[in-house]
């Protein structure tokens, strides 16, 4: 079970699963072996029903589909469409939160408030939104100027506005500053269609199109009215993994993306008359812990403990703890209903876009939010009696973490409350002390061992003065393993980094939420950027991005978005490109010179580290910054640290 996660409470819980006959991703997995040979290398075209077409990579059989696509057509249609299902996700996550936020002002949601007014005011000055009225009718003008951003026909997305000048240029010049985020997406999905666009690079520029439509849109919108609505994150304390479930306690699991029903369950949960029901069952009390970014979003702004990363959603069943699994959207498996019907959990699904045979279904409604979240809560409380005793067994890990950091609070957690800056932080890379900062992101993937490509990469990085920010299932092994936690966080820094982090007191790690809120990590970067003195466009900034374990759609949009803003980032398993030789090229090469970063498709992450360690020295030398203050912590000199960089970049 080593070989499937590095994770002791996973393993633990897989051991269990296996002596009980319990079926998990990580035995499908193994039955799915070997993978299609085509489908790994996106020569697999199911466009049309005179398909499925593929293309030999040899070179010795069919070179075109039946409609004459070669390789370069079919691998890029390929990821265009995953693109497209990506953004079109995110998106559709932040159309609901915009709703949600107009339902609230217009007093229809029930048990909602809005949290942050302050950032509800900064949001509708950026858009031009008269501040001297009523917070409700504010807030009723900024949801519906954002809900009207998806179906925009014509212009600019609004929020795209936020990136600086020359990487705005860059998207003009190449044509792919994106209109409405609708639009893109529908666009994208007409031009996959059969007998529509083969040209490779063509329909990579309108993917790119799509996914900043998400990056800088639907989920810069998600974040955005999210925070406004539940308030904007301030760091916190909590826990992460399987122990934190209860013995005593009813234990509820939410799981998805969407935090507006998990919001209401948490707050249910601390009702004092759900208290006393749970107390009438013989529970001492109710835990609400999330797995996957249902996790994240309560997680930054409730304090609620973490139970897993995506890798462990099955598992959490496994404890035979769990009284009630709810999920919502986005990364849930459907073999929670098989694992559910082996113990006494009750599956809940609350959305009508995603529903799971075998499952309970309590479709959210806004209307009745919190009546739903308290009858949720007492399905779960009224099962507690089903728990079979004799097989529960909850794993003792679990890791103390501060999360709840954002592109907003960073400000004053570098400079003080009176002297609110950036530049604390360009002062640090630009002296020296840092190499740069790193965004590692992303799910787990049954193709990798679990959280190790995440361990492997971050330790390489924090022992050379790199700052981490982090979301999604990502950040969910950094909880679990401590690196969120200034105690035992900082030995695995180098010495630059650790000075920084004891002056300012955050961890080396710093969680910025779930994975719409990746959107925080760019606009963190333009924050950077304004404040000078690291160039004049994010493709200069000693920045980098990692994807190590990358596993949906979703990912890919966010890829792609990422490189398109000027980063560039390390992706494993790598997207399918490499069926052909043109888009493999173009994405790991090509792309700098239109956008100013490439794709690291490396599968090894010890080299997929020293990659990240080069991009952040080459932008560090074009710079012309000061050489590192100090060698890094295992004592290794700069020209070593260069040389091996240089040479796990891939030709
Ligand atoms: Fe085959 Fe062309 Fe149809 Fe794809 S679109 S399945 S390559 S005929
Ligand atoms: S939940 S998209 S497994 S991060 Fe956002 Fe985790 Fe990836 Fe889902």
């Amino acid at each position: 079970m080593q070989e499937k996660s590095i994770d002791k409470a996973s393993v633990q819980m897989l051991k269990k699963a296996k002596q009980e006959g319990v079926e998990t991703a990580f035995d499908r997995s193994d039955r799915q072996n070997p993978r299609c040979g085509f489908g790994e290398l996106g020569l697999c075209c199911q466009t049309c029903y005179m398909g499925p077409c593929r293309i030999d990579p040899f070179g010795r059989g069919a070179q075109h589909g039946v409609c004459g696509a070669d390789r370069d057509a079919i691998v890029a249609r390929n990821i265009a469409r995953s693109a497209a299902v990506g953004a079109a996700a995110h998106s559709d996550h932040g159309r609901d939160v915009a709703q949600n936020l107009l339902m609230t002002a217009h007093g229809k949601a029930q048990g909602y408030e809005i949290k942050d007014q302050a950032k509800l005011l900064l949001l509708a000055e950026e858009m031009g939104i008269d501040t001297e009225q009523p917070v409700t009718a504010i807030a009723a003008q900024v949801a519906l100027l954002c809900k009207a951003q998806f179906g925009q026909q014509d212009g600019e997305l609004l929020p795209a506005q936020r990136a600086p000048e020359g990487q705005k240029q860059r998207w003009r010049a190449l044509k792919v500053m994106p209109r409405g985020i609708d639009r893109e997406i529908v666009e994208l999905l007409h031009m996959v269609h059969m007998g529509m666009d083969a040209d490779y690079h063509n329909l990579l520029k309108f993917a790119i199109k799509a996914a900043l439509a998400d990056g800088w849109g639907g989920s810069a919108i998600a974040t955005d009215l999210t925070d406004v609505q539940f308030g904007s994150p301030v760091p916190v304390r909590s826990e992460a993994n399987l122990g934190v479930l209860g013995m005593k306690t009813v234990n509820i699991v939410v799981h998805g993306h969407e935090p507006t029903l998990s919001e209401m369950i948490v707050k249910a949960a601390r009702d004092p008359q759900m208290k006393a029901l749970a107390n009438e069952h013989g529970a001492e009390d109710i835990i609400v812990a999330g797995i996957c970014c249902t996790a994240n979003e309560i997680l930054m702004r409730q304090g609620a403990p973490l139970a897993g990363n995506y890798l462990q959603q099955e598992l959490a069943i496994v404890t035979g703890a769990v009284e009630a699994m709810v999920v919502d959207v986005q990364c849930i498996m459907p073999g929670l209903s098989q694992a559910a019907s082996c113990y006494h959990t009750r599956l809940i699904t609350t959305s009508k876009k995603a529903r799971i045979p075998g499952a309970l279904h309590y479709e959210f409604d806004e209307e009745h939010a919190y009546e739903i979240a308290k009858r949720i809560v007492t399905e779960a409380v009224q099962n507690y009696a089903n728990r079979d005793r004799v097989r529960v067994s909850i794993p003792k890990e679990k890791g103390e973490l501060v999360a709840g950091f954002t592109t907003e609070n960073i400000f004053y957690h570098l400079g003080g409350r009176f002297r609110p800056s950036y530049r604390p932080l360009n002062e640090g890379i630009i002296q020296g002390r840092l190499r740069g900062i790193v965004g590692i992101v992303g799910c787990n993937n049954t193709k990798v061992v679990q959280d190790y490509n995440y361990m492997t990469i971050v330790k390489e990085l924090l022992k050379h003065d790199v700052l981490i920010v982090t979301t999604g299932c990502s950040a969910g092994c950094f909880s679990k393993q401590g690196l969120l936690n200034p105690e035992t966080a900082l030995q695995h820094c180098g010495k630059g980094l650790r000075q920084i982090c004891e002056a300012v007191g955050i961890p080396p790690v710093l969680h910025m939420g779930s994975c719409v809120d990746n959107s925080r990590i760019l606009t963190a970067c333009v924050e950077m950027v304004k404040q000078g003195g690291l160039g004049t466009d994010i493709s200069q900034l000693p920045v980098a991005g990692c994807a190590p374990e990358a596993m949906s759609d979703k990912a890919v949009s966010i890829g792609l978005y990422v490189v398109a803003s000027g980063i560039t980032t390390h992706f494993n398993p790598p997207f399918r490109v490499h069926g052909s030789k043109k888009v493999l090229e173009y994405l790991s090469g090509g792309i700098e010179q239109e956008l100013g970063a490439h794709f690291i498709f490396e599968a090894d992450p010890k080299k997929a580290a020293r990659a990240l360690i080069d991009v952040l020295d080459r932008k560090r030398d074009a710079l012309k910054l000061k050489p590192m203050m100090f060698p890094p912590s295992n004592g290794e000199s700069e020209i070593a640290i260069r040389a091996e960089a240089a040479a796990a970049v891939q030709p």
